[in-house]
């Protein structure tokens, strides 16, 4: 038995329920609720239910985050549940995020029924397109009423759950108005056909309405299209990007395993340790190299997934003007932005895979593929060597550390800014494909403790999450989420005093405004955090402690954070170093 309860009390509570069962009976049980009073049938009906899983949140904004980061473990929508007000527009930035990326998101936000609207009732704002075109699909539901068939309830549910995941990901919001009583403690007789319906329900376990999508399956002719393109290269290259899940993972495999072509896996592809001859892990930092930049010119371009984050590869690629670039992605948007590419597939990329994999494919071998593993090796023990000059605690090292301790079982969450640049830069992970997560869909600096949490929830698998210092105060009260979180996360805290990437950028020239706007140093420290909130914390001084400390964290079995604090004038003059030392070596 899947329902939790006798009769409701009276209509609010029935349409709540009816709503949660109806999530449940759909497989969709992990709710986020943020406490509020408007909310409560919805909140009492969750707490209420056997089959709901909830994670409580007072803070909506890291609420959304952790929701988004348990989407992308899972690929399935986890249901926020908020009160009305301010507390719904605290969703919105996960939610552009979520929907840049599709990645489903189902928002249950309570509001005042519409008498109250616009009146200068209590907490009451204009929930209704809040979200703009950043949801798939919304709609507003009246209050509960008695006089409502109870099926509309079931199929208006049903209906959110699929458009989040159908045809194309993203967030949806039901907003529920609610009028009083809230609190399930002033029975109303409930007129005897919702009586029988409600125990006629009960009886079953099956969803309302069974959705069945279709596959996003390509045909005979889009494999044809793909297949002329690749049997007309002469110096074919495969880009992976950003890849969902692990079934895109194993994908790719089979493809860069039967297309004898280098491949450039992406930070987020998790492909970037695999022992292949034709990986070209480095390939970005290959194109600081003039002379490489210029003579390597791939014809046929295979991209697989989602954008890269490599800026050096999209510019490099930019001033190509004849390149074939082909692009294989099951999300329906653009995701082009140098307006590259030549033929799109929209579908599943494992479907596209086998279809193409199905036959060996007579392709011509890149010229480069004799040279590339010494290249990448070149280019691998440069950075070592740079690197063990420098005795001093740094980033660079930091990340590329990190990058051997991770097990395969771990999952690793890169904070925007730094850190994701300098794990797709120097990162030396072990062979096997990894997890890696990151918020690249608006690249936002804003809710990563947050979604971080979400990830080893959906996970169920440690997660190591390396952020930056500005992005840990911004998102001060997720250290909560750290703290509750049931599978650990070990954060590491890059303190570099203040936004270390704007020494990247050419605003660094600009001496009278470059550190009191943009990098903002600070002399703040997360121990004072740690304390307030009893999470086991420790800032080593050492490489050697760093690794001491991030093994110990490990074996803790508890959530912990590591802060090391760095100078992000060194990390900067570290990476130029590098460069030309590539430079040189070529
Ligand atoms: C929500 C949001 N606000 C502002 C920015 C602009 N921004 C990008 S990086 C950055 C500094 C981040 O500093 P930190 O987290 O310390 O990382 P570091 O640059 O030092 O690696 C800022 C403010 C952003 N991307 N997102
Ligand atoms: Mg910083």
């Amino acid at each position: 038995m899947t329902t939790p309860t006798p009769v409701p009390k009276n209509v609010n509570m029935l349409w709540a329920f009816l709503a949660v069962d109806a999530c449940v009976r759909n497989g969709i049980t992990q709710f986020v609720v943020s406490p509020g009073s408007r909310s409560t049938p919805l909140t009492t009906a969750v707490a209420r239910h056997p089959g709901a899983e909830v994670h409580l949140a007072y803070d909506e904004r890291g609420a959304a985050f952790w929701a988004l980061g348990w989407a992308r473990a899972t690929g399935k929508p986890a249901i926020l549940i908020s009160t009305s007000g301010t507390a719904v527009a605290n969703y919105l930035p996960a939610v552009i995020e979520a929907s840049q990326e599709g990645i489903p998101l189902l928002m249950f936000t309570a509001d005042r029924p519409s008498e109250l609207r616009e009146t200068g009732a209590n907490q009451t704002i204009r929930q209704p397109g809040l979200f703009g075109s950043y949801v798939r699909w919304e709609f507003d539901m009246p209050a509960p009423d008695a006089t409502v068939s109870p099926r509309f309830v079931l199929t208006t549910v049903e209906q959110a759950i699929f458009r989040s995941q159908h045809p194309h990901p993203g967030p949806v919001h039901l907003n529920w108005m609610f009028r009083e009583p809230l609190a399930p403690i002033q029975p109303q007789e409930l007129p005897p056909n919702l009586v029988q319906f409600w125990e006629a329900w009960q009886q079953g376990k099956a969803p309302f309405t069974e959705y069945r999508a279709a596959r996003l399956t390509p045909d005979k002719d889009d494999i044809r299209q793909i297949k002329t393109r690749l049997l007309s290269a002469r110096n074919g290259l495969i880009v992976v990007g950003g890849l969902q899940n692990e079934a895109e993972q194993q994908a790719v495999l089979q493809l860069i395993r039967k297309l004898p072509w280098p491949f450039f896996p992406d930070v987020r592809s998790g492909l970037q340790g695999l022992p292949l001859k034709t990986n070209f892990r480095y390939l970005d930092l290959a194109l600081g190299s003039a002379p490489f930049r210029e003579h390597y010119r791939p014809d046929v371009i295979l991209h697989v997934g989602m954008p890269v984050t490599s800026k050096r590869y999209l510019q490099w690629v930019a001033a190509m003007l004849e390149v074939q670039y082909i692009h294989i992605s099951p999300l329906p948007t653009r995701l082009d932005p140098n307006h590259q590419v030549r033929l799109r597939i929209w579908a599943e990329i494992p479907h596209v895979v086998d279809a193409l994999t199905y036959t060996m494919l007579p392709v011509q071998i890149p010229e480069i593929l004799n040279r590339l593993e010494t290249l990448q090796d070149t280019i691998s023990r440069t950075v070592d060597s740079i690197l063990t000059e420098e005795k001093s605690l740094n980033e660079i090292q930091a990340v590329r550390d990190v990058s051997r301790w991770v097990g395969e079982s771990d999952v690793v969450f890169l904070g925007n800014s730094l850190p994701i640049r300098l794990w797709d830069w120097f990162a030396h992970p072990g062979g096997e494909p990894l997890g890696v997560f990151a918020n690249r869909g608006a690249s936002g600096i804003d809710g990563l403790i947050a979604t971080a949490c979400g990830v080893a929830a959906g996970k169920q698998k440690p997660v190591t999450a390396i952020i930056g210092d500005i992005s840990a105060l911004h998102d001060l009260n997720s250290f909560l989420h750290l703290k509750e979180s049931a599978v650990p996360v070990i954060l590491i805290i890059l303190n570099n005093s203040g936004g270390g990437i704007f020494r990247w950028l050419p605003v660094s020239q600009v001496a009278d405004v470059f550190e009191t706007h943009f990098l903002t140093p600070h002399s703040l420290q997360f121990r004072h955090i740690a304390r307030m909130l009893e999470i086991p914390y420790a800032a080593p001084k050492s490489r050697n402690g760093f690794r001491q400390n991030y093994r110990k964290f490990r074996r803790l079995g508890e959530s912990a954070i590591l802060e090391l604090q760095v100078d992000s004038q060194k990390t900067y003059a570290l990476y130029q170093n590098i460069l030309e030392a590539i430079n040189h070596a070529f």
